[in-house]
């Protein structure tokens, strides 16, 4: 069985907790209290971070590779397309996230300027999404995963309007349907 090392706030973690419930992979989640870290989380991990996946006394870290990891070690559902030019559109996306997240951590430290640069990140997304229906492509996936935690987080957090960017919210609303995404809307409410 799958241990997930796991902290609810987390915006890493749900990237990890969706991929898991799209592929409904059975799992045991430790919750990692993240002002209280247990010290046994730095021989899972050496940086101390959540998220981490643990199967057969084998441990990982990092969001991005643990959602790459759980695409070949749970191949079904498909998350990443089978056309090698979309897969690569998703990893392209995954690959920059920082550029995203840097104005949303930003904003919460609220930094000057923050909003608007976070608004600019927002409007990327929309551009893409103008022109295909997922960040990956034709099909919903990791790349969609990857970036809808901040997302939600921002919008029912940090209360940032998204309405200017129709793409946006046509991709929200969408996304939204998906029972694994809607969880962790359900989460994001609760914290
Ligand atoms: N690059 C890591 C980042 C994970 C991360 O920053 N997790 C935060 C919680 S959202 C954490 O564990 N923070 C504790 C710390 O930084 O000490 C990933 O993608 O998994």
């Amino acid at each position: 069985m799958l241990t997930l090392y796991d902290a609810p706030p987390c915006p890493y973690c749900a990237r990890v907790r969706i991929v898991l419930a799209e592929k409904n992979v059975e799992l045991e989640t430790i919750e990692i209290d993240l002002d209280d870290r247990p010290a046994w989380i730095y021989e899972k991990n050496a940086t101390g971070r959540v998220p981490v996946v643990e199967e057969d006394g084998w441990t990982l870290p990092e969001s991005a590779v643990i959602m790459e990891y759980l695409e070949e070690r749970y191949p079904e559902p498909a998350l990443l397309a089978p056309d090698p030019a979309e897969r690569a559109l998703a990893r392209l996306w995954i690959l920059r996230h920082d550029d995203f997240t840097q104005p949303y951590y930003a904003l919460r430290r609220e930094e000057d300027g923050a909003a608007e640069r976070f608004d600019e990140q927002l409007a990327k997304l929309d551009a893409s999404l103008a022109v295909r229906p997922w960040l990956g492509g034709a099909e919903y996936g990791l790349a969609d995963v990857a970036y809808v935690p901040w997302v939600l987080r921002a919008r029912d957090m940090l209360g940032v309007p998204v309405d200017a960017h129709p793409a946006l919210v046509d991709w929200l609303h969408r996304v939204l349907e998906r029972p694994a995404v809607a969880a962790e809307a359900g989460i994001v409410a609760a914290l």
